[in-house]
């Protein structure tokens, strides 16, 4: 039975990258190309900005992004995204527990999760998250800094496993969208295929052709 908690209808994730940018300004650029191209939900994951640093980016894409009528969630920092009236906070696995982040959110504010395994994500449903990324399904351009890939079957078993929508993440790219879902993600989540394509207006309408 799926959650009733919450209707996540986005299936397209996406996550930010400052570093595969020059400046700050061409990062807002690329986001506000893709928001136009009809991306709903994006995660400002900057994990190396101090907290004030993050506070006045995040400000940057809430404007953004609630121009463009998407939901806007925030890496780790609960304290930013309430601050900055986020949709929500995005979780790691050194994070604050979504069931201690909700006590201070309650039921309308969006938790994600990142797992990495089936414990991990059986773990955040039972937590209360309302959706886990899940990966690196294949190779990402940093296998260091995500760990070895955990393949398309590690998604089929977690699927067995939890109600929560899932997205894949980790080396999706247009040409493995459809592995995937036939794997069962509810959704993918990416950095690079949409904000380091040489056309991020292409990539993103063809991702979200694909998923409709
Ligand atoms: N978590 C697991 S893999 C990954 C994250 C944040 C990076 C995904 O980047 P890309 O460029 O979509 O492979």
């Amino acid at each position: 039975m799926k959650s009733q908690k919450l209707k996540l209808k986005e299936k397209l994730y996406l996550i930010t990258d400052r570093k595969l940018f020059n400046s700050q300004c061409a990062m807002y650029l690329a986001l506000e190309t893709a928001l136009e191209a009809g991306v709903k939900f994006i995660q400002l994951r900057e994990k190396d900005l101090s907290v004030r640093e993050l506070l006045d980016v995040a400000g940057w894409v809430r404007e953004l992004t609630g121009e463009y009528g998407a939901r806007l969630m925030i890496n780790d920092r609960v304290d930013v995204a309430l601050s900055i009236g986020a949709d929500g906070v995005h979780l790691g696995q050194d994070s604050m527990p979504a069931h201690a982040v909700r006590k201070i959110t309650g039921d309308k504010f969006l938790i994600g999760v990142s797992t990495h395994g089936v414990d991990e994500a059986v773990k955040a449903e039972g937590h209360g998250a309302d959706f886990i990324t899940l990966g690196p399904i294949y190779k990402t351009p940093s296998k260091l800094k995500y760990g070895d890939p955990i393949g398309i079957h590690t998604l089929r078993k977690v699927k067995f496993r939890v109600t929560i929508p899932v997205f894949a993440i980790g080396g999706i790219r247009p040409g493995k969208a459809k592995e995937v879902r036939e794997a069962g993600a509810d959704g993918i989540a990416m950095i690079s295929a949409i904000l380091a394509a040489r056309d991020v207006k292409q990539s993103t309408e063809e991702l979200l052709r694909f998923l409709k």
